[in-house]
């Protein structure tokens, strides 16, 4: 049974210091111009758009890993969301994170995941991307903290000066699925398969096809009454098709795979929170892979071609 996401929250977070070259700032503004408004109320949902979160000062944030990279500035856009993301958690709404980079999930997860913790819920998170993002300050080769934020959901130690202090609720690993892997670094490996995060790499996907998959990982979210935060990378899709996005790794989800994956995730009715990451419209081709998003995320509330009938032959 679907619920109805009668009510989203849109918040931009134009965070760009996280990944490797600029333009992820321009990601909110390239959202609202695709129309990310106007489809979802199309759809029936109210929306109410609050607008683009100012980052914290964080000048305090240090680290002896010295080939970090925009250090304070993501810690202060981290602080900042952290908290907003915690009191968006707690009120009557699907918060939707327009990105921005990635190191966006910084924020996002540990917040929501404070709230779970005290609503006595469980967090699953399905992670949509080539990449693992579970480098820590140690193991970070490029010193991209966009590729850190499930490290540091998952309580992997080192991170303290981020917040400024210890993540008090941490994700468990293995309620995390990392679904479209095709690129993971060396140590980043290592790490995801001793945390037990269950990874769904697109051999997985090529040999049981999306709905298998993403129909396992859903029942066990529901069976463990969880709430369910999805983060979507723009490289979770093919370039070819979505080709704004900095790092840019061949072999990804097709169009009709990236919708079904978004209709079942509506027809579930767990989702609880967004975030739609990584968009870089410096890159874009005319728009395109802003609407794209869009199109992907009025799957993901509810757009669809016919209603669902049960085959039977
Ligand atoms: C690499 C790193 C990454 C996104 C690239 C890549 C990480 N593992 N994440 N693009 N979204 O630099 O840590
Ligand atoms: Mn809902
Ligand atoms: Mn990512
Ligand atoms: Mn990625």
């Amino acid at each position: 049974p679907a619920t109805k996401h009668t009510h989203i929250s849109l918040l931009g977070v134009p965070v760009e210091e996280g990944a490797g070259r600029r333009g992820c700032t321009m990601g909110p503004a390239s959202f609202r111009t695709a129309g990310i408004i106007e489809e979802l109320q199309e759809l029936g949902i109210e929306v109410n758009d609050l607008g683009d979160l100012t980052p914290e000062k964080a000048t305090d944030a240090k680290s002896s890993h010295s080939h970090l990279k925009n250090l304070p500035e993501v810690a202060g856009w981290t602080r900042s969301l952290y908290q907003r993301a915690y009191e968006l958690a707690n009120e009557n709404t699907v918060p939707v994170y327009l990105g921005g980079d990635h190191s966006l999930s910084l924020g996002s997860v540990a917040g929501t995941a404070k709230a779970a913790q005290e609503a006595g819920r469980p967090l699953f998170v399905l992670w949509l991307d080539a990449h693992a993002d579970f480098n820590t300050f140690a193991t970070t080769e490029s010193g991209n903290l966009h590729g850190t934020p499930l490290a540091f959901a998952c309580g992997q130690p080192g991170f303290e000066s981020l917040l400024g202090e210890s993540l008090s609720t941490c994700v468990d690993p293995r309620n995390v699925c990392i679904f479209g892997l095709r690129s993971v670094d060396k140590r980043e490996r290592e790490l995801v398969v001793s945390q037990g995060v269950e990874v769904c790499d697109m051999r997985a996907i090529d040999e049981n096809g999306v709905s298998t998959l993403i129909s396992a990982f859903l029942k066990r979210v529901e069976a463990a009454n969880g709430l369910l935060h999805v983060s979507l990378d723009v490289d979770f899709i093919e370039p070819e098709i979505a080709p704004a996005v900095g790092t840019t790794v061949p072999g990804g989800a097709t169009f009709r795979e990236a919708h079904l994956v978004m209709e079942m995730l509506h027809d579930s009715g767990l989702l609880s929170s967004l975030d739609l990451v990584e968009l870089n419209p410096f890159l874009d081709d005319r728009g395109r892979t802003a609407r794209l998003m869009v199109d992907l995320t009025a799957s993901l509330f509810g757009r669809r071609v016919m209603d669902r009938k049960t085959w039977s032959f």
